[in-house]
This record gives structure tokens, sequence and C-alpha cells, in this order.
């Protein structure tokens, strides 16, 4: 057996025996998979010994920047200690009991419980579950519909899958799971057309409750959104959208699920997106900037109005996972959240270097393939158009967010294309001078997608 030591040794076992997530395996393998090696900070070292800037917080996730050791430490001191036990059966931990009450602290007041899994899919589908089970608890099974929306996403399990708005994800396996709808997203700058973006915000939320009416709001139990969708292009919804939405699904007494997996943990430079948004949830699904990725771990905030219910009327809750509560994860997620804490992250990014960055990366719409640039906190994408003031779109055929990633990467920064919007989300920690390299390599970026789009004839 071959030795792993070399960077085309390991992309050949790498053909020979993976499967990738979310890739076309044999088109990856034949031009040879990407080896990141190392990170530290917001730095991903490559096998070729390239420095790239993590523009992406690996999958928006390494919220406290890479190779922290605070929270090595605290990983290892566990797995000596207790590597392993379940909180089944009558039984707990210190690390998940500390980390269920740092959430407690750290949430918005009426969050008080927590359950916990080992991923955002996971999350959700324990949510869709509880959800309908508050419901029947109510006397009110008849309560079961849930609705999400085109473009949402949720995750790959199944209900998550089937919650998320992706046709391509429902069309392999045979989703979605009965009881689901999706809602209109709030795409202002794709589906706006010639409406203010506040006034599109108005129609979509009323779009969205005149789906439910159509529907009966005595079936629907729920309603999932991301505060920002993430995997679907970073769309921050008008201002109008949330707050109206809101509104009625409180009046029709349907409960929000606010799909906190990317926005949480200070992205959106509040502890939770929705704070941002004018809901307030009954439901958070948690996962990624929990534990920042450095172990997986997966949440669920279970708001008052529903854990009080759960404990006065409710049976064993059939459900849970080997990993519910793992100690390491755990024991992560708290060094984690102190860290976040401790150099007080959430408002770096909502004073300092949110602010700084948006401002920069706002300006990249100045350029004429550049339709629109948008960036909440940390979380931004800009939008490539062969017509500007058209609002136009190029065919798909010509994977122009797929080569400008290509450029990116090239040019040592990661951003994550979607369609032919360019997406990043880099760690919370990102120093003025990170900022500034980030966003002179975009610039580059840019400059050579539009030289390729030109030579190419793609320009409108
Ligand atoms: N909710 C949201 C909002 C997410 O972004 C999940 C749930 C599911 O979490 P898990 O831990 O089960 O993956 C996610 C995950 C992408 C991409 O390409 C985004 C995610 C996952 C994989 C790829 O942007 N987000």
């Amino acid at each position: 057996m071959n030795s792993l030591n070399t960077k085309h040794a390991l992309q050949q076992a790498d053909a020979a025996h993976h499967i990738h997530p979310f890739t076309n395996t044999r088109e990856l393998n034949a031009r040879g998979v990407r080896v990141i090696t190392s990170a530290k900070g917001v730095y991903l070292q490559d096998a070729d010994n390239n420095q790239i800037l993590d523009g992406m917080s690996g999958l928006w996730c390494v919220n406290v920047g890479h190779g922290r050791m605070e929270i090595v430490d605290a990983v290892t001191k566990q797995l000596e200690k207790l590597a392993y036990y379940n909180t089944f059966f009558n039984t707990t931990h210190p690390s998940v009991v500390e980390l269920s009450r740092l959430l407690s602290e750290v949430t918005p007041a009426n969050f008080n419980h927590f359950h916990f899994t080992g991923s955002g899919s996971e999350s959700n589908d324990t949510i869709f579950r509880l959800a309908r089970y508050y419901w029947e608890l109510m006397d009110k099974p008849e309560k079961k519909i849930v609705l999400a929306r085109r473009g949402g996403y949720h995750g790959s399990t199944v209900t998550a899958a089937s919650l998320g708005g992706f046709p391509s994800m429902h069309k392999q396996g045979g989703m979605v799971v009965p009881d689901v709808f999706h809602a209109p997203a709030p795409s202002w700058w794709a589906e706006g057309g010639d409406l203010t973006p506040e006034a599109f915000g108005l129609r979509v939320a009323h779009q969205t409750l005149e789906l439910i009416d159509a529907i009966g709001a005595h079936r629907v139990a729920a309603m999932i959104g991301e505060p920002i969708m993430g995997a679907g292009g970073v769309i921050i919804p008008p201002a109008t959208y949330w707050p109206t939405l809101a509104k009625g699904l409180k009046e029709r007494d349907i409960l929000f699920i606010s799909d906190e997996v990317i926005c949480g943990f200070g992205r959106t430079g509040h502890w939770f997106g929705h704070e941002m948004m004018g809901t307030s949830p009954d439901f958070m699904t948690m996962a990624k900037g929990i534990s920042s990725g450095y172990i997986p771990l997966g949440a669920v905030a279970i708001s008052d109005r529903v854990a009080n219910v759960l404990l006065e009327k409710g049976d064993e809750f059939a459900h849970g996972f080997t990993y519910s509560g793992h100690p390491a994860a755990c024991a992560a997620a708290i060094a984690n959240l102190n860290i976040m804490r401790s150099e007080r992250l959430v408002e770096y990014v909502r004073d300092d270097i949110g602010p700084y960055l948006q401002a920069k990366w706002k300006a990249l719409a100045a350029h004429p393939m550049v339709g629109e640039a948008v960036m909440e906190g940390l979380i931004g994408a800009f939008q490539f158009t062969p017509d500007k003031n058209a609002r136009s779109f190029f065919p798909e055929e010509a994977k122009i967010g797929l080569t400008a990633r290509d450029f990116s990467f090239d040019n040592g920064l990661v951003m994550r294309a979607v369609g032919d919007r360019m997406v990043i989300a880099p760690p919370l920690v990102l120093t003025r001078q990170e900022a500034d390299e980030l966003i002179s390599k975009a610039e580059k970026v840019i400059d050579l997608t539009y030289a390729h789009a030109r030579s190419h004839g793609l320009m409108g």
C-alpha cells in the first residue's frame, strides 16, 4: 500500500475511495481534488504550501478562527476524563450541563431549554417532530404542516432536505416528506422587478400569509426560515419582510422556527440573526458556530412556551441520538463560547470589523459586472450580471460563478459560488488588514472573471 505522504498519493487514494458531498465525484476525480493540510487563524494551507484566506470559515462554521488551542485543550481534557457517556436513561455529565446553562445565558430570555444533536440537519428533524408533538399536546393534532421557503437550506437528512427549497435535492431519492409546503423567497435582486425592496418584502410576506390561509392556518404547525438565507446565496431580506411575516404568523397561532445554523453565534453582529429581523422564534436551530466546527455539534433551543407544555403535559419524548450531548463536543462548545464572550466577538463584528468590511464590500457593486453587493455583520454576497440595469443573468452553461470560484482559490481566497452569486462568511476574528487583503483579492477575481466573460462574448 502506498503511503499517503504526497499530494499526488492523497489525490489518487481520494479518487479511489471517497465519494464527496455535494460534488460530482467523477468530474472531481478527473480534475484532481485540492488538498488542505493545516489552518491557523483565517488562513488555510494546502498541499502545495499555498496560503489561502478562508473567506468561508470552513463551511460557515469556524467563527473563532482555526487553530484555537483553548478549544483543543478543553477537548483533550474532556476526552481524558470522560470521552463518552450518554444522556439517556436518567444520566447526565458536567459538560452538557454547563453548556445548557451557558446557552440559556447567550440566548434571548425566553430560551431556557436545549436538546442536543450532532448536526443542523438532525436539529431540524428534531424540531419538525417537536413542533408537531407540541400541537398534539395542545389538543390540536390537525396542526401538522410545516411551511418552509424556496431557496432555503435546512440540511440533508430526509426531513431537513424536504424543508429545504432546492429542487435539485428533492428530485434525488424521492422527497418531499408529506405536510411540507414552500413559500417564495424574499430575493429582491432576482425577483423584485420594478418594486422597491420594501414593497417587494411586503409582497412576499403577504404572499406567504395568503398561502397559509389557502392551506388553512388550523392545519399549519410551524414555519421555518433562516434570518438571512445562507446556502441560497446570502439573501438579505428587505426590512419589511420578517416583521410583517412574524406578525401574521402570531395572529394565526403558528410556531416560528429560526434556523440559526449559519446566522447564529455572532455571524450577523448579534448573538442570533433573528434579533435583527424583528421576529421572536419559538425554536432555534443551532449547529456550526456553536462549536466553531471543532467537533460536530447541533442543538435545538426550545422556548418557554413550548418547553412548559412539554414539561407539564408531555410523555417520554421518543427521540434522541447516541451523540446527543457528546462530552467532547460540549467541551468544544463551552470553550468556543467562552472565547466569543471574552474577546467580545459579537460586539467586534457589530461595531468594528463588520462595518469596516461592509463599506469596502458594498463598493464592489461599482464594477460593471457586479449587480449588487450586500453584507450584514460578516456574511455577504455579490451578484455577477451581464447587464446590471436589466438585472439579467448569465446563461447557466457559462458557469461564471464556478469560474470565479476557481480564480478565487487560485489567487488565495476562498469564496463560495451559489450560481453566479459569490458569497463570503469569514471568521469573526478577521483583522482590518486581513479584510483589506480579502477585498483586494475579491477585486482581482472580479477583474479576471470580467476579462473571461468579455473574451467569451458573454457581456451584454
Ligand atoms: N440549516 C442551515 C441554515 C444550514 O446552512 C443546515 C441547517 C444543516 O446543517 P448540517 O450540520 O446538517 O450540515 C445548514 C448547513 C453550502 C452548505 O454549500 C451549507 C450547509 C451545509 C453544507 C453545504 O453552503 N449548511
